[in-house]
């Protein structure tokens, strides 16, 4: 029996996804095709009654700008919304400000597929002398600096939110809340691979598409209840037109030449 709602977004195109460039935690902002998805998912989240009663976002603009513009399409910008760099996109490490053709290029495409898809195979450290670094953003000041990734696996991603799992969302879905995680590809890779129980040799071929809302029924327990539109391996159901959210998986997959 459904007891708690809780619905996914992976932000709209960002600038960024646009030119193929690896982001991680790089703050760029949506582009204007992701501001038209963000729009479109809101208006999708409210033809299809979805009311959140609370948001979480991770602390990169491109989450947070996707959540204002749906929540105004829902005519819902009175929810709380709560940061929390935990839901953060997994940290690209070297490969942050790299373009994704280039570097398949570079280091050939199976190299790039593990470093973008593999569980634990974490892409190359970034410097601490690079801007790229999270300790010289002031966003992250009291986070102890050990705490602070120079690159992530998805392993790492997880890790990393299931802290924020474990001690913020399920305390307010166990309360009754209906909620919005707002977030990126691979940090809603890491949450999904916990929610469905994906092992680590599913979760390489799983991507989740830009802008498109990605709704979970869970029981008293939270485990999810299979919706019978759900795409294996997830048991949640993407809301919207069904052929368009199979060319955007398809998009996200084909970023580094892949078909
Ligand atoms: C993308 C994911 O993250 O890239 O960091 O480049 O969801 O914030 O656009 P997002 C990035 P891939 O792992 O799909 O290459």
């Amino acid at each position: 029996k459904v007891k708690h709602v809780l619905t996914l977004i992976r932000h709209g195109h960002s600038v960024w996804n646009q030119d193929n460039i690896f982001t991680g935690w790089v703050d760029v902002p949506l582009a204007k095709d992701g501001e038209a998805e963000a729009r479109e998912a809101g208006q999708i989240m409210k033809a299809a009654d979805i009311k959140p009663d609370k948001v979480y976002v991770s602390v990169l603009k491109r989450a947070i700008q996707t959540t204002w513009i749906a929540l105004e399409e829902m005519d819902r910008m009175w929810l709380p919304v709560e940061c929390n760099w935990r839901l953060n996109e997994r940290h690209y490490g070297g490969l942050s400000g790299l373009n994704k053709i280039e570097t398949v290029q570079k280091h050939g495409e199976e190299q790039v597929h593990i470093w973008r898809r593999s569980y634990d195979i974490p892409p190359p450290p970034v410097d601490k002398h690079s801007q790229y670094w999270p300790g010289h953003d002031e966003r992250y000041k009291l986070v102890p600096e050990d705490e602070l990734p120079l690159s992530e696996s998805l392993k790492l991603t997880k890790d990393r939110f299931m802290v924020a799992w474990q001690g913020n969302i399920v305390p307010d879905l166990m309360a009754g809340k209906r909620l919005l995680v707002s977030a990126h590809g691979n940090s809603l890779r890491a949450l999904v691979m916990h929610l469905d129980d994906i092992s680590k040799e599913v979760i390489p071929s799983l991507n989740i598409p830009t802008g498109v809302p990605l709704v979970y029924y869970l029981d008293k327990q939270l485990k999810p209840l299979r919706h019978p539109d759900a795409i294996e391996p997830l048991s949640g159901q993407y809301l919207g037109d069904q052929e368009k959210i199979k060319a955007r998986i398809g998009a996200v997959k084909a970023q580094t030449g892949a078909k």
